[in-house]
């Protein structure tokens, strides 16, 4: 028996933060739920689960929820799908619209009741409205020989912080599971339990989210051979855009010049989304690599942002200082250029000064 796991494609997500770019990568989760389903049908999959948070929330345009249901919809096996916290069982909900009846081989798994599929039995835990602070796994007591296969949307307990419906670490084991499927975290995690098998596992988002999410945009494939055999757990690749985040501390000149050329090699740009944080010593030889670099990050990709805030200019400052005309040109750069060395430095002038020798740049041109 082997199926095909993934959650979180939180479609409707608004991705401000990407302004005009947004839409991109809104349409990029419908793309790569395409590829979900691909994959599905190249693996030959018996089913797939959709572990939660399918929508960002519940007033998503019903025409993208019908989109979604194509495209489940258009999987040639049945699908099985629960609800998140972001999409909760609630009056209005996308749950209760009539159009997933079209699609046979949808399944939306409300009830917290054992439900059979191809080759296993399914144990779905579905988030509802209502805040909840146990474990969304208790209710499950397998009860017959087959496969038993738990579908919950929740936080792994962690020592670290509390969590609403926290689901115990050892869920698998505690509860007779041959497999968890487990949705919310948007990156990928796999869980050993005490014999060092893994039986629980974060599928995370086939699509990315945010800069900073390890191992995301995946889907999983696992195969399990009868009641009891540990799983074989596969991560295939679903997401399209690339998320990369650059932290760079400067040090000695060139590394500016370095990065650059990285960034501009980079392949796919209009699938890449950079953002790009440096913070040490700017040298007045480097001023024009870090003009050069911003523009790469700003114009080449998807998106692109840049923090140089924390990055400060030394005192000898960049020769096209000394190059401006003598009197208030150079007089007003000099008086950026010590405001931007100052401790603790004037982000306001380091960005002045930036933008003064682009346009100085311009000019001279
Ligand atoms: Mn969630």
């Amino acid at each position: 028996m082997k199926f095909l796991h993934t959650a979180d494609w939180q479609v409707g997500m608004r991705a401000t933060m990407l302004g005009e770019k947004g839409e991109r990568a809104r349409m990029a989760r419908l793309e790569s739920a395409r590829r979900v389903i691909e994959l599905a049908r190249g693996e030959a999959v018996d089913f797939i689960v959709v572990a939660g948070d399918t929508f960002e929330h519940n007033g998503v345009d019903r025409i993208k929820v019908r989109e979604v249901a194509k495209i489940l919809g258009g999987a040639d096996r049945p699908v099985y799908v629960t609800s998140g916290n972001h999409d909760p069982i609630m009056p209005g909900s996308v749950w209760e619209e009539p159009m997933w009846r079209e699609w046979p081989n949808i399944h939306l798994l409300m009830n917290e009741a054992p439900v059979e599929a191809p080759g296993a039995t399914l144990y779905p835990c579905p988030v509802s409205a209502r805040d909840s602070s146990d474990d969304p796994t208790g209710w499950i007591h397998p009860i017959n020989g087959s496969i038993a296969i738990g579908i919950a949307h929740g936080s792994v307990e962690s020592p670290a912080y509390q969590q609403a419906a926290p689901v115990a670490r050892q869920a698998a084991e505690i509860r007779g599971l041959d497999y968890l499927a487990l949705g919310h975290f948007h990156s990928k995690a796999l869980y050993p339990g005490s014999d060092g098998v893994v039986r629980m596992a974060y599928c995370g988002t086939h699509e990315q989210t945010a800069f900073g999410e390890q191992a995301s945009g995946n889907a999983l494939i696992v195969e399990i051979a009868r009641r009891g055999a540990p799983p074989r757990i596969q991560a295939a690749r679903t997401g399209i855009l690339e998320w990369l985040a650059y932290r760079r501390k400067i040090e000695e000149p060139g590394q500016i010049a370095a990065l650059a050329t990285e960034l501009d090699e980079l392949s796919d740009p209009e699938r890449t989304l950079v953002d790009c944080v440096l913070e040490g010593t700017l040298v007045g030889g480097d001023h024009d690599a870090l003009a050069q670099l911003l523009e790469v990050v700003e114009k080449r990709f998807l998106f692109g942002r840049s923090d140089t805030s924390r990055l400060v200019p030394d005192q000898s400052g960049p020769e096209w200082i000394d190059r401006l005309p003598e009197g208030y040109l150079r007089n007003a750069a000099q008086d950026l250029l010590a405001a931007a060395s100052a401790n603790p430095p004037d982000p306001a002038a380091t960005a002045a000064l930036r933008e003064y020798s682009r346009l100085w740049r311009e000019v001279n041109q």
